[in-house]
């Protein structure tokens, strides 16, 4: 008999998640964020990272999984909000799920604003997270803007892939693309596939089509829609020692490959007007 469950369940700190379990995959959702902070295929390693020191309490982000950035990525002018926006610690509705066959499940999440968040961002919207679990994984981002005027958003999935060995994985499919060094704020532009040897901060424009992560033993393909910008983030060895809930040595089996609409990618939403960004992630095991 094929198993497919979603149910909501609790740690013992109050902080409740959905767990998915379908003859696909297993994955768990935190109410808080949205947050995908598990996805494994059945017999697979999981595609996610998840730093095994993560909080799970209300208010800050869970490091690893799928961090949703919004209503703006990155730091904000103004140093008293959030840097990556508010939508990652609040809570959010869990709607509803469908099971469309054994090896399919999809959640929906929502959240749309309140007092607290008109203090930080001053526009009224509805915001929807799909995500559809299956041998891939599917995140659709929905933002609908009911407020009077029109609004300006930057995004980011922020996902978290475990790899082998940050030596010895590349990025192929960004090869003459320009990007923003986040480092030096200088414009460069990609030659060739990317190798890490030490911290990469990067905002990739002019994205248009799919994002190879190949790793020892699997390869991962990231296909965005309604974006044009992807961030491929590694904290190296000494940024690493200043992140919050991350080991030292935790930026060796971790990098962000990041489904944005960031810097010159940023959106316009017009009132009653929706835009949805859109990642679908496939990972295939390499038999050795
Ligand atoms: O996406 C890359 C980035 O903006 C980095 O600059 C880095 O600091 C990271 O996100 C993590 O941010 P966080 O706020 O989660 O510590």
């Amino acid at each position: 008999m094929e198993v497919i469950v979603v149910t909501i369940e609790k740690l013992s700190n109050g902080f409740e998640y959905i767990l998915v379990q379908n003859s696909s995959a297993v994955a768990k959702i935190a109410l808080q964020g949205a947050h995908l902070f598990h996805y494994c295929k059945t017999n697979e390693e999981p595609l996610l990272w998840l730093s095994d020191i993560s909080y799970y309490e209300q208010g800050k982000a869970i490091r690893g999984g799928i961090p949703i950035c919004w209503p703006w990525f990155g730091f904000h002018k103004d140093k008293t909000l959030p840097q990556h926006g508010f939508a990652r610690t609040s809570i959010w509705k869990f709607v509803s799920s469908d099971e469309p066959d054994a090896k399919t499940s999809s959640v929906i999440f929502r959240l749309t604003h309140s007092d607290e968040t008109l203090k930080m961002w001053n526009h009224k919207f509805d915001l929807e997270l799909k995500i559809t679990i299956n041998d891939s994984l599917k995140l659709e981002l929905k933002t609908t803007n009911l407020d009077e005027g029109e609004f300006t958003i930057t995004q980011a999935l922020h996902t978290y892939f475990a790899v082998s060995d940050i030596s010895e994985v590349s990025i192929n499919g960004l090869n003459k693309k320009p990007y923003l060094d986040a480092l030096t704020l200088k414009q460069e532009i990609q030659d060739g596939d990317i190798f890490f040897n030490s911290e990469v901060d990067r905002v990739y424009q002019k994205v248009d089509g799919e994002v190879i992560l190949r790793d020892k033993n699997r390869e991962i393909t990231i296909m965005n829609s309604c974006s044009s910008s992807v961030v491929v983030w590694n904290p190296w060895i000494e940024k690493t020692k200043r992140m919050s809930a991350m080991r030292e040595d935790a930026y060796r089996n971790m990098l962000c490959i990041e489904s944005s609409n960031a810097y010159d990618d940023a959106v316009v939403v017009k009132p009653n007007s929706s835009h949805t960004l859109e990642a679908v992630i496939l990972s295939l095991h390499k038999s050795s």
